[in-house]
């Protein structure tokens, strides 16, 4: 019987799956935290005991010996049904010993600071250690309850737009040209061809609009080979797309954005407020503060308020990072609110598809959306002429080659469109305020990583 329904003195049954923690003694009793007690009961606290007065003492010895993670198979009787379960155990068998853990799991549950400056051991658990056994890292409840909201956040982004009669597609990852930049790509031979692994499924979520869909969104993984070793960038994530044909303005794309990323900023606070609890418990966090409709600001005027904070940032440039922080910031404190747009980006700072302002090419109609002060989506209108976008695809110095196809299909009536990618493990990370983004992945990739 599942001990959420049981009484005191149900036989327990056998239960595969146990993990053993800690161990203590008092009286005759020996006792075992123990974290897994079934998936039903996960995040429910239970212990085991071995009461010596009825069990031989060669079991006794055998139990006592069992390491800590290790896998049991239990059998016995609940001995107290609330939480936390006490279970008598009758007999006990190790299913799977466990080695001595590097470090334990009471100290995997404290952040790295703390760390730092307590034992020399422990000190040496870093990020780098712990993204080493990732394995170990992920029984801790902050990084289980990280990637529920990860799988949160994907379920969202896709309920929000399937809602909305928005229809998802697969889309190619092995494609023929660099979608985003003639660096940054993974190539590799492809029978006798050279391919890129897709930067972003760009090319293809634009030319799928140029069949009679209107609106399409895909989720799915993209690949960046910048030797970027930040704390925000992996050289594998998995991209949040979506492209709409837009009637006057790419405003209507922000609109979508927003009815997508409020409501699953509003489910999350409001159906993993425990995950959110418990993630900051380990990893401390100011909450998160945004307001009912997104904050839309233009560029010219986010440089105007780092201006007048005593920065300078290039006015038709790219924004840096401690410059992106620092706005950041001001925002926060002038609107009260960690997440916004700026909108209308210089255009030398975009991809060569991106639609100028008409009105003043040195601008585009584009923008990118931040949280905490950190980009967490791009977007914009995009170039649907095929002789405009090839000579702006020549002025960016990006190769022909691959983008015949995605240029040419242009040519046989393609709407007026926009569209956005965001980045899930950015989103996460910046929506638990965590300080890396690879504590948002289950197996993070970047330029020294390729294992575990
Ligand atoms: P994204 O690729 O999401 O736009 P970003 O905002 O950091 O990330 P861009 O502003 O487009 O990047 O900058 C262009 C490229 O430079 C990115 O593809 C990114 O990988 C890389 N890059 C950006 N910031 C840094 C940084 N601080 N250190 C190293 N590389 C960076
Ligand atoms: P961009 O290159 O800005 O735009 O990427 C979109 C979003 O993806 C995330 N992101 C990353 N996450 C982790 N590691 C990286 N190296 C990384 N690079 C980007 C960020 C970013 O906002 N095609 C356009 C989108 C569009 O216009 O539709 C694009 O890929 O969250």
């Amino acid at each position: 019987a599942a001990p959420t329904q049981a009484e005191a003195g149900d036989p327990l049954g056998s239960q595969y799956g146990d993990t053993f923690i800690q161990s203590c003694t008092q009286g005759t009793k020996t006792y075992w935290d123990i974290d897994r007690l079934s998936e039903e009961q996960s995040g429910r606290k239970a212990v085991l005991f071995v009461d010596d007065k009825t069990v031989s003492k060669g079991m006794l010895k055998y139990a006592t010996a069992i390491s800590r993670e290790s896998l049991v198979d239990v059998s016995g009787e609940v001995h107290v049904p609330e939480t936390p379960v006490e279970l008598k155990v009758h007999s006990i068998r190790c299913v799977s010993r466990a080695r001595t853990l590097p470090y334990e799991l009471t100290d995997a549950m404290r952040s790295e600071e703390e760390l730092q400056g307590g034992d020399a051991q422990l000190a040496t658990v870093t990020l780098e250690t712990r993204l080493n056994k990732r394995w170990i890292e992920l029984r801790t409840p902050a990084n289980d309850a990280i990637l529920a909201i990860q799988a949160a956040v994907i379920q969202l982004f896709r309920g929000a737009l399937c809602s909305e009669g928005i229809r998802e597609l697969q889309l190619p990852k092995t494609i023929a040209g660099a979608g985003e930049g003639g660096a940054a790509v993974y190539k590799f031979e492809y029978h006798g061809q050279e391919a890129c692994l897709a930067q972003s499924p760009q090319l293809h979520k634009q030319m799928a609009l140029c069949t009679n869909m209107s609106r399409v969104f895909t989720t799915g993984p993209v690949f960046r080979a910048e030797k970027s070793n930040t704390h925000r960038h992996l050289c594998e994530f998995t991209g949040l797309d979506f492209e709409m044909a837009i009637n006057e303005h790419y405003n209507e794309v922000l609109d979508v954005m927003d009815h997508v990323f409020i409501s699953m900023f509003n489910s999350l606070h409001k159906n993993y407020a425990q995950q959110l609890a418990t993630i900051a418990e380990q990893l401390p966090v100011e909450p998160l503060q945004y307001l009912p409709k997104t904050l839309r600001l233009s560029f010219e005027e986010g440089m105007k308020m780092l201006q007048e904070a005593g920065f300078e940032p290039e006015e038709l440039g790219h924004l840096t990072t401690e410059l992106e922080r620092e706005l950041g910031k001001i925002v926060r404190k002038k609107y009260k609110t960690d997440f916004y747009v700026l909108y209308r980006y210089p255009l030398a700072a975009r991809p060569f598809y991106t639609m100028p302002d008409p009105e003043d090419p040195r601008y585009s109609n584009s923008f990118d959306v931040f949280l905490r002060g950190e980009e967490i989506i791009s977007g914009g209108q995009r170039i649907h002429d095929p002789d405009f976008l090839t000579e702006r695809a020549k002025a960016n110095g990006i190769p022909l080659e691959g983008l015949r196809e995605y240029i040419d299909c242009f040519e046989d009536g393609a709407p007026p469109h926009g569209g956005l990618g965001a980045g899930l493990e950015r989103v996460v990370m910046l929506f638990c305020g965590l300080d890396n983004i690879r504590r948002a992945s289950l197996f993070p990739r970047d330029p020294k990583r390729l294992t575990p």
